[in-house]
């Protein structure tokens, strides 16, 4: 059917969410050039939070985080993102990192439209989101009544849910 392929002949924006994270090396700048890379490679970005000095969630004994959450208009599809934001982690990042623990450069995909994505790539919503005010907390300031399509709530709903204890 026609509507089928409508949003290819439109070329239609695709609304992304993404969050940064960073607890090594000169944060600011390390953050600064991802948001340059991302402006350039994968799209526009119309908003972005402020960066918020967060408590490491996770793993305790690591340095604090700069994390931020920024909103991107894209023609680029979800597989096309990840593959962008994986590349531009490897080229400002620093290289191997372990589950929770120290990174140089972390770029997640919050949201993509309002799609759910469960691969073993990829979960969208990510999929710790709910349980982080180091994500919903940049993400709020950006995007508060954005509906998530999980759970149906927003994110200030989600904020007022969460229990984190962290800074
Ligand atoms: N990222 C992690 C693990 N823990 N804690 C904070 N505060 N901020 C992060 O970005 C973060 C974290 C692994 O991705
Ligand atoms: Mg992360
Ligand atoms: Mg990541």
């Amino acid at each position: 059917p026609i509507w089928f392929f409508y949003d290819k002949i439109c070329n239609k924006m695709n609304k992304i969410y993404l969050h940064l994270g960073s607890n090594v090396g000169d944060r600011k700048k390390i953050l600064n050039e991802a948001l340059t890379a991302i402006d350039r490679a994968i799209g526009n970005i119309k908003s972005k939070s402020s960066v918020y000095e967060t408590e490491p969630w996770g793993l305790k004994d690591q340095e604090n985080f700069l994390n931020l959450a920024v909103f991107v208009e894209s023609k680029l599809s979800l597989d096309e993102v990840f593959n962008l934001t994986k590349s531009i982690e490897q080229d400002l990042g620093t290289g191997k990192e372990k589950k929770w623990g120290p990174r140089s450069l972390d770029i997640d995909i919050l949201y993509y439209n309002d799609d759910i994505v469960n691969t073993d790539k990829l979960t969208i919503p990510h999929a710790n989101l709910y349980q982080r005010n180091f994500v919903l907390i940049p993400l709020m300031e950006i995007a508060g009544d954005l509906i998530d399509p999980v759970e149906g709530k927003t994110i200030e709903e989600l904020y007022d849910e969460c229990h984190d204890e962290c800074e």
